[in-house]
This record gives C-alpha cells, structure tokens and sequence, in this order.
C-alpha cells in the first residue's frame, strides 16, 4: 500500500502542502476511510483563514468520499469495503437531534470543530497535526471519521460526484427540499451561484419551480445557472426589476449573506414566504431586517447542512442524481490532491465552482484522472467517445492564458472530424503564443523541415483572452479573421486540452478536441 499523506496547512492563510502522515486505527465509534476524492468548500477557505479557531498546523476538508478499510468497535452502520460519503457529525441524543435536526445538535460545534491532535501525526517526526475538522479532515489519503457522519452509498456512484454530497449540495439542494419545500408552480429567488446556489437551483428545478431566478456577478456562473434549471439568470443590480416583472417570490435562498442580499431577498419575498440564510460569513455578521416587512408572515431563518438527516437525505440525493435531476458533474472540476493549491487559488478567483480533489486511489477508479500522463496516453490512444471528450474538458481545471506561452505541439484527439483533416493536410505542427496579442494560431512544418506560421487557413494571426465555454472561464485563442475560438483547460503544466468552438466548427454537430504538448525547444517568452 502507498504511503498515507495529507495536505497540511502550517500556518493561517498559508497553502496546503502534502506531507507523508501516520493515520491512527479507528476507536470505538470511529470509521477508517480510504478517501478517493475530497471536495473544497468555502468553510474550508474561512478555516484555512483562522475562521473557525483551528491550530495549526492543521488539515481541513469536508467532503470526503472513499472506501471503509476499518471500523472501531460498536460501528454498526458500515462495513469494510462499503463505498462510504463523509458528512458532519451529531450526537444523535439531544433534543433536536431526537426532534430529527441533526444539523442543529447541541454538540455539533463540540463534535465537528474541536481539533484532535492524535488520529495522523507527520510521519518523519511524529509531529501532531489538528484533524477531525468536521469529523474527518478529508484532504488526505487515509482519514478517520466517525459513524454518524458516514453514510454508505451505492458503488456505481463516481467519488468526484460523491464528495460534494457530503457538504455544499447538501447545504443548497436539502435547504430546498427540506426546508423551503417550494410547492410545483412556486418561484424561488436563489442569491449567489456558488456550489450552493446552483444545487438549490437543481433542485428547485426538481420540485417544479415555476420561476427559478439565479444571481450572480460572474457570467460563466450565470450561463451554469440557466444550465442545470434557472429560468432567469441576472447579476445583482437586476434583481428588483427581475422581480417587479415576474412577481414576488415565496422562497429565497441566501447563499451570500450580507446586508445587501438581506435587503434585496426581504424586498423579493412574498407575504407568507421565507428566506433561508445559509452563509457563513466571519463574526457574528449583524444584518437587519425591516420589522413591517416580517410582520405579513414573512420568515426569514437561518440554515446549517441543509437541515439534513445525513443518513436519510444523501441516499436521496443520490437517487435524483441517477435520475438526473441532480447534474453535480455539471459545477465540479476535477484535480489531482497534488494540485490542492491551484484547486484553493481557483476557487477564491471564482474560477472553479466547486473543485474535488481525486487521491490516486481516486485516480485509478476515474483512470487518469489523478495522472495527467495516463490521462494523455488515454488521449492518444483516442479511447474516450464524444461524450466522454466534452465532460473531460469540462471538469479539468481552466488555464492562464499567460501560462500558454511558448510553442506547443498539437495532434487531434476527435476521431474523423473535418478540422482533423484539414489540419493533417496543412501540415500542422501546432501553436505558437508570443504574446498575448501575437499568436500563430497554426504552425506547420515545411519540406525544409522549418517551422514556420501558416496564414492560408487561419488567414491572419489569433490573440488570447479569457472566455467562458461550458460554465469554465479559462484561456481561449480567438482568431483575428475567422469567428472561431479554440478553448482551453489544464491536462498538466505542459499539456492543455483544447476543442475549437465559433461557426462552422462542428462537423456533423460534432465538436472537435484536440491537444496542445509544451515544446521543449520552443521559445518560451516573447
Ligand atoms: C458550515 C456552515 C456553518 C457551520 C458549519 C458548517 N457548512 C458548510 O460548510
Ligand atoms: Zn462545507
């Protein structure tokens, strides 16, 4: 067995490194877990920044998906070998866990924020690192946590969509259907199309929402939005002349939780409706709200974890997940544990929607995945069909266009596409990118074996931009003569994987993907 590690942050604010760790045996109570993939969650983020009163150096991640290897004694939910997602912990004996509102368990901050220091130690030296962060501190290969915040779930369910199950699609999809409950025909105002938002949105879609209003600056969340369900998708500024057209609203859901949301979901609430703020945001973050609004049996309430039953509501999910009507895949990108600092950089750029690291036990169950060369030689060998080669691009994480610089070697990964043969006849090399306003969109190699751009297809140079395609906001080459846009996310840092968008450029409604290798030998600045 590969040696365990985790991803230590040393000191507030600071990234998360991997260091080789010792994981202890379960105790009674507790449960060993192989992790396969660990979301990353805006807790994590306010944890990382000494929100939540961790000593570091700690290790934080809360939405563990993997195997059982071991459970300590008196454990009778899972066995080894279960397919397991972790969520948060409760004590299963206070009033309102008995009253079936574990969210709300009187010892929840006692069980689910109190560092323990004892469950992985660094392995070189012994050292103590503060864990058992929401019961499990998943951003490791080997985690412990306890049975009541591990739920089995069914083997054909893909770790990367598991693990946000355990935290941010609970939070937005179970506030919807266990506490706004919108009846079919109502309208929900959903502010903030984080990985929160957007799983209410999927779920205010289920539940037959008429009107689904999604907000949020950045378009290429928007376009996700309108993508899983909203049926209107505006920035901030629009939300009260939104609302003065489609009417008053019943349900709001509050994923940002500042003063202005506040005013502006008190001011789209309809009498007798209720707005759940779900955000946590440092402090006691006072808001206020107009006491005449409320009077007209208006609600608004605070909600944790979706006000989840972890044991009855992820087996849920699950289920509208099979059905569809839960598209997790749609907001999750894809990266090795390695690559936990980039992961943390784009989610607070807003980049990521929601990032899930894959350990490479992960790695070998969605193959390639963790390993960006195997996921290379899958690319050569043309294994993957059309489906596959967009859900690929979609999920990997996005590109600088800064960090394109330099020439690049290209080979076509779609199988029998037009752009494929008209670049096999060209002679096509690959790209190179000077700058970002001096690209030779194609290169090709002459009979003298000169490298040298070629302007009778592209008809002119190319420039880079940052430019949203399917819900990721990554680097693209945009063409200066022709309407076409050549899309591109991470494979490695030497490899992208590119697919050509504009007009014209699907060959029988096929898109056509393609991969660009950094060039040793290519200059690599301008
Ligand atoms: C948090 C919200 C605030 C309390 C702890 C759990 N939810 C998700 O990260
Ligand atoms: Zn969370």
């Amino acid at each position: 067995m590969n040696a365990d590690v985790a991803a230590i942050v040393r000191d507030r604010g600071s990234s998360p490194l991997l260091e080789r760790v010792s994981v202890a045996a379960p105790r009674a109570g507790e449960v060993l877990v192989r992790v396969l993939a660990t979301g990353v969650c805006h807790t994590d983020l306010v944890a990382i920044d000494g929100g939540v009163g961790y000593p570091f150096p700690a290790v934080f991640g809360h939405e563990g998906s993997g195997i059982v290897e071991a459970v300590g004694e008196g454990v009778s939910r899972v066995r080894p070998g279960d397919r397991v997602v972790l969520s948060f912990a409760s004590c299963g004996a206070c009033t309102t866990c008995r009253e079936g509102h574990p969210a709300y368990c009187e010892r929840f901050a006692a069980l689910n924020h109190r560092p323990e220091s004892d469950a992985i130690v660094v392995a070189a030296t012994g050292e103590p690192v503060s864990t058992a962060f929401m019961r499990q501190s998943s951003w490791a290969t080997r985690v412990i946590a306890h049975e009541s915040n591990t739920v089995p779930v069914a083997g054909d369910v893909p770790a990367v969509v598991a693990a946000p199950l355990g935290c941010g699609v609970l939070t937005g999809a179970g506030t919807v259907l266990n506490v706004l409950a919108p009846a079919p025909g109502s309208g929900i105002l959903v502010l903030g199309s984080g990985a929160v938002g957007l799983s209410a949105v999927m779920a205010a879609k289920a539940s037959g929402c008429r009107d689904i209003i999604a907000v949020d600056p950045l378009p290429a969340r928007r376009r996700l939005a309108l993508d899983v369900g909203a049926t209107v998708a505006i920035p901030p500024e629009l939300v009260a002349e939104t609302i003065a057209t489609v009417g008053a609203v019943r349900h709001v859901l509050d994923t940002v939780g500042t003063q202005e949301s506040t005013d502006a979901a008190i001011a789209a609430l309809a009498p007798h409706g209720t707005i759940a703020t779900v955000a946590l945001r440092p402090g006691s973050n006072r808001i206020s709200v107009p006491q005449g609004r409320l009077l007209w049996g208006r609600t608004i309430r605070g909600v944790i974890e979706g006000d989840a039953v972890v044991e009855r509501d992820i087996p849920r999910l699950v289920d509208l997940w099979r059905a569809g009507a839960l598209p997790v895949e749609k907001i999750v990108t894809v990266y090795p544990l390695d690559a936990i600092g980039q992961a943390i950089d784009d989610t607070r750029a807003g980049r990521t929607v929601k990032a899930v690291l894959l350990t490479p036990d992960g790695g070998e169950e969605a193959p390639g995945a963790a390993s960006p060369l195997a996921l290379l030689d899958q690319l050569r060998e043309r294994r993957f069909g059309d489906d596959d080669l967009a859900r690929l691009w979609r999920t990997l994480p996005p590109v600088e266009p800064a960090q394109l610089r330099g020439r690049w070697r290209g080979w076509a990964v779609t199988r029998g596409h037009r752009a494929e043969r008209m670049l096999e006849r060209s002679g096509w090399y690959g790209k190179h990118f000077h700058t970002d306003d001096d690209v030779d969109p194609i290169i090709v190699r002459t009979r003298d074996g000169d490298l040298v751009a070629d302007e009778s297809f592209s008809r002119g140079g190319a420039s880079l931009w940052r430019v949203e395609r399917d819900g990721v906001l990554t680097a693209a080459m945009v063409y200066d003569a022709l309407p076409i846009i050549d899309s591109f996310t991470r494979l490695s840092e030497d490899a992208v994987f590119g697919v050509m968008g504009g007009k014209g450029t699907a060959d029988a409604g096929r898109d056509f993907y393609f991969v660009l290798e950094r060039d040793a030998d290519g200059d690599p600045s301008p």
